[in-house]
């Protein structure tokens, strides 16, 4: 949801798009998404003549392709499978840190997988260690992944503090810091949600 938002943001489309805020873990929030998305999951957006698109990357791709910022996968010198395959990264790290946090919060202890635990804990580590492989590429161009990135670092520094990322990646972690300066990641912290 806030690569979306932040992608919105990017094309100046934030007042076009009505935010309806919704928990997909309770009935009722389960129930209206189902009614939207069979995998029950956000972000999802519905279009004025009833379409509904998810996941969170055909949504960024639409807005993108109908906003008239910059385009988020366009660039002359990096080719848009390179910007797509980071983004794919992010995105299954994103998928990586969100079941881990699921296997914590939603699921009694003595019923928890230590083993896929320990494994989408690797997951994110190799991913973070790509990220910082990467930055260089990616960083000052305002495309889709330094979003990403962005959005997918501040989610583990919020919801998976024990990964500790930033004592092997300090670069990483400097560049994200002064990234969530900018008005857009305040206006979409989670920790305010
Ligand atoms: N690949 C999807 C992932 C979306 C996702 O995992 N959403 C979570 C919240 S962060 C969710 O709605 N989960 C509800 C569920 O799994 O029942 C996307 O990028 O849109």
């Amino acid at each position: 949801v806030r690569i979306v938002r932040v992608a919105l943001d990017h094309h100046g489309l934030t007042e076009a798009v009505e935010l309806v805020s919704t928990v997909p873990f309770d009935e009722k929030g389960r129930a209206s998404l189902l009614a939207m998305n069979p995998l029950g999951k956000i972000p999802a957006l519905r279009l004025d003549d009833g379409e509904v698109l998810f996941d969170s990357s055909v949504i960024v791709s639409y807005i993108d392709d109908i906003g008239h910022g910059s385009g988020l996968f366009d660039s002359d010198d990096l080719s848009p499978y390179y910007l797509r395959t980071l983004y794919a990264m992010t995105n299954g790290m994103l998928d990586a840190a969100v079941a881990s946090v699921m296997e914590v919060m939603q699921r009694p202890e003595e019923e928890r997988s230590p083993k896929w635990l320990a494994r989408w804990e690797e997951n994110i580590l190799a991913s973070v260690e790509m990220m910082a492989a990467h930055l260089d590429r990616v960083k000052g161009t305002g495309l889709i992944p330094e979003i990403a990135f962005v959005v997918a670092l501040d989610y583990l520094q919020f919801r998976l503090g024990h990964i500790d990322w930033q004592s092997r990646h300090p670069a990483l972690a400097d560049w994200v810091k002064e990234e969530l300066e900018q008005d857009i990641y305040r206006a979409t912290d989670p920790r305010l949600a």
